[in-house]
């Protein structure tokens, strides 16, 4: 059984594609066919199997089918296609491999790589009777008739004469903006399906540069490669064909005479620099060649079992197999051949990667499955999608399907605008092709650059991909997309292509009114490494202009307290905002009244001060004062910042004044003195204690001092204010007759002869 790619839709228009067929490939000449009509034709597709002969270099014979008798196929009678008059033959260790070969009707045609596995000659048309009978001996582990699998031979393509310039941006598959402009190809701008129904390559591209020299090596197991194409200049390291001609041929001949190898392997790793460049473009990622289908795309699989051996062996990372047959059916178990080759490659963390098939599952009317050697556990069985993300028609599903990539369909206006662009083999051009073989490579592509950038176990870069895939159709695992579509930029980096940016507009925001706050949002960052641009709103919508700025680390000034709410919005460039706030608080400065200057004062005298007070902010004030003696509290004149106090007190007694200043912001400040008012008679007093307590008089004098004083107490007792006038005169003169005899300093005679004024003044009053 065969699976090969498909056209899924009608062909582009003649005027515009030179369609390219395989000559002598009869069973898939034009006119293409519809996918309705392909689902009719597939008698035509089997019958036509004998018709190989004429573009196979292996001439291997299909079995189960007469030449051009008309084919009606169910699940038992599915043909199987095989190398004639060989077998393959694992022994165990020890057996006598020519002895058991010869009780069989073999011998010995070569050795294969994989250790103790022989390909035997045998009669033709009795190659499986005799692998079923080397099977049952017990010095046999297993023995299988070399079968042959496929690509897509005769593939129905167009190739594009392209211009100068860069035509990746019609790689849908690895760039879908929604529409491509190809003008160029006749076909107008062309609607691609889905927006991102793609593999976010373009996005891996920007992230690693066009000069990723990261090392990678991928074996494309297929129709050889056109290794003159600039496409491949400086990619390939090796290469090696593995048919039955070799001998006439040589070894080394692996050039693509069939278009489908050149067209992987580009998908795969075509240079960057190119017109439409592969995944895996970095120079150091290279390619390893293994020819192991022939012009017709016919794979044997003793070639393939040997080629996944020498790929192993010569520096591959990853093994790329568009390639099988379909196994699905009761007949097919798939070659042991091919698994013990890829359990080796295995083995030395070498990845095989290979094509679920493109029957949709009903290849010839019986439903199967994932194609060989797909659904082998040991290969990454990859489906294809469409531009619209969903399962490609054609795609095989079932259990073992485990990715899936882009690998084209059918569209609306058949032309090939949605299928999968890579090199063609016949010039250095183009060419476009669909299939599970074009998606297989996209995912080798995607595992090379795993293991160039840094993996280095099959196993971890084959969950790597399934973790980061893109989920589609059922959510999660599902029969028709694995795990869904491979997502390159998040394999490769572990961040989502269009992850949210970062906005870090910092904390601890804390201030005084007038005072700019700086703030710093320079933490701020986009996952995906790209420019933000800053949007902060400082919460204070009283700034006008000034509550934005668009700066990293702008500054604010806030002239009022508060706890503000800060937002910061970050946008990346792919126009994806993120938002996060947070708090400056401001505090207010509350006004620190200077000391006031309290007083001792006679009845009739007026107390006045001078105050100040101090506050950074940018308020304004209002201020208070309450002269202590039941008169209330009253407005103070401000003069900026001083103010004067002015006050006559009529009543004698000790008063405390108290200034209150107050900002519009909450905040005040007080101070406070005390004002003692007396009445003439306890000013009498207090001069007279005064005189009393005076240092340096003698008693005489001061006899002479309180006399008048106390007479002057005893006439304000009775109520003669002008006899205490005269008293307190007579104690005026008697201080000058006491400074001038130098019984008093002239200071102390000043001050007695002032106290006695002010009381003759209250006295008076
Ligand atoms: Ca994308
Ligand atoms: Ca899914
Ligand atoms: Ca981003
Ligand atoms: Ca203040």
């Amino acid at each position: 059984m065969l699976f090969s790619a498909r056209e899924p839709g009608p062909s582009p228009p003649l005027s515009a594609i030179r369609r390219s067929k395989i000559a002598g490939c009869r069973r898939f000449g034009p006119p293409p066919l519809s996918r309705t009509s392909m689902k009719r034709a597939f008698p035509l597709f089997l019958a036509g199997v004998t018709g190989l002969s004429a573009c196979s270099d292996l001439s291997p014979v299909a079995t189960g089918l007469g030449a051009g008798a008309p084919v009606s196929l169910n699940a038992s009678e599915a043909p199987v296609e095989i190398v004639p008059g060989q077998i393959i033959v694992r022994f165990r260790p020890g057996a006598a491999r020519s002895e058991i070969a010869q009780q069989h009707r073999a011998h010995k045609k070569s050795d294969m790589l994989l250790e103790r596995t022989e390909i035997l000659e045998v009669p033709v048309g009795e190659e499986a009777a005799i692998a079923a009978q080397l099977s049952k001996n017990p010095n046999v582990e297993f023995a299988e008739t070399d079968e042959i699998m496929r690509v897509g031979p005769c593939e129905t393509s167009v190739s594009c004469d392209l211009p100068n310039g860069d035509l990746a941006l019609w790689k849908w598959d690895l760039h879908n903006t929604g529409t491509m402009d190809m003008a160029l190809q006749g076909w107008g701008t062309v609607t691609t399906g889905k927006v991102d129904a793609d593999i976010d390559w373009a996005e891996t591209y920007d992230h690693l540069g066009p000069d990723f020299a990261g090392s990678a090596v991928i074996a494309i197991l297929d129709t050889g490669i056109r290794t003159t194409h600039p496409a491949f200049a400086g990619k390939i390291v090796g290469g090696r064909r593995f048919l039955s001609d070799t001998v006439t041929v040589g070894t080394g001949n692996y050039t693509d005479d069939q278009g489908h190898g050149s067209h992987v392997a580009g998908i795969a790793a075509s240079r960057g620099d190119v017109r439409i460049p592969g995944v895996a473009y970095g120079t150091n990622i290279k390619l390893l060649i293994g020819k192991v289908c022939n012009s017709a795309g016919s794979c044997p699989n003793s070639a393939t079992a040997n080629a996944i051996v020498w790929a192993a062996n010569n520096g591959a990372n990853v093994i790329n197999m568009s390639l099988g047959a379909f196994g699905g059916n009761p007949d097919g178990t798939g070659s042991a051949a091919q698994q013990a080759a890829m359990q080796y490659a295995l083995s030395k963390e070498v990845l095989p990667v290979c094509a679920t098939g493109n029957d949709d599952n009903k290849p010839n009317g019986y439903t199967g499955g994932i194609g060989y050697p797909a659904r082998f556990p040991e290969c990454m069985a990859v489906g294809a999608t469409s531009w619209s993300d969903t399962k490609a028609s054609y795609s095989n599903y079932g259990a073992q399907i485990e990715i899936s990539a882009p690998g084209g369909d059918g569209n609306s206006k058949g032309t090939a605008a949605s299928f999968i662009l890579a090199p063609l083999h016949s010039s250095n051009s183009y060419t476009w092709k669909t299939g599970t073989s074009m998606a297989t490579p996209q995912v080798a592509g995607l595992a090379a650059l795993l293991y160039a950038t840094g993996m280095t176990r099959a196993a971890d870069v084959r969950a790597r991909m399934i973790q980061t895939a893109d989920d589609l159709e059922a959510p999660g695992w599902d029969n028709r997309t694995g795990a869904g579509r491979i997502n390159v930029y998040r394999a490769v980096t572990g961040k989502d292509p269009n992850a949210a940016p970062v906005a870090a507009p910092g904390s601890g925001y804390a201030g005084n009114k007038g005072v700019a706050v700086q703030f710093d949002g320079s933490a701020s960052n986009d996952p995906n490494g790209k420019p933000v641009t800053f949007a902060w709103n400082f919460g204070d919508p009283a700034s006008g202009a000034a509550n934005s700025s668009t700066l990293a680390t702008p500054a604010h000034t806030y002239l009022r307290a508060g706890s503000y709410m800060v937002t910061l919005t970050v946008t990346d460039a792919a126009g994806i905002a993120s938002t996060t706030t947070t708090t400056a608080v401001i505090a207010n400065i509350a006004p620190n009244v200077s000391a006031i200057s309290g007083a001792t004062l006679l009845l009739g005298e007026r107390y006045t001060a001078a105050g100040s007070f101090a506050d950074a902010d940018p308020d304004t004030w209002t201020a208070t004062v309450n002269y202590g003696d039941g008169t209330g509290t009253q407005g103070l004149a401000l003069n900026g910042k001083s103010f004067s106090l002015s006050h006559g007190y009529a009543a004698a007694g000790t008063h405390t004044v108290l200034v209150t200043v107050a900002d519009d912001d909450g905040g005040a400040g007080t101070s406070s003195a005390s004002v003692t008012v007396m009445t003439p008679q306890q000013g009498i007093h207090a001069t007279l204690i005064a005189a009393v307590g005076a240092s340096g008089m003698n008693s005489g004098t001061v006899t002479a001092l309180s006399a008048p004083l106390q007479a002057a107490s005893e006439s304000l007792d009775r109520g003669n204010r002008t006899a205490a006038t005269e008293q307190m005169q007579a104690f005026i003169n008697q201080v000058e007759a006491q400074v001038r005899s130098r019984q008093m300093t002239a200071a102390m005679g000043a001050d007695f002869s002032a106290r006695a004024n002010r009381v003759i003044a209250s006295i008076n009053r």
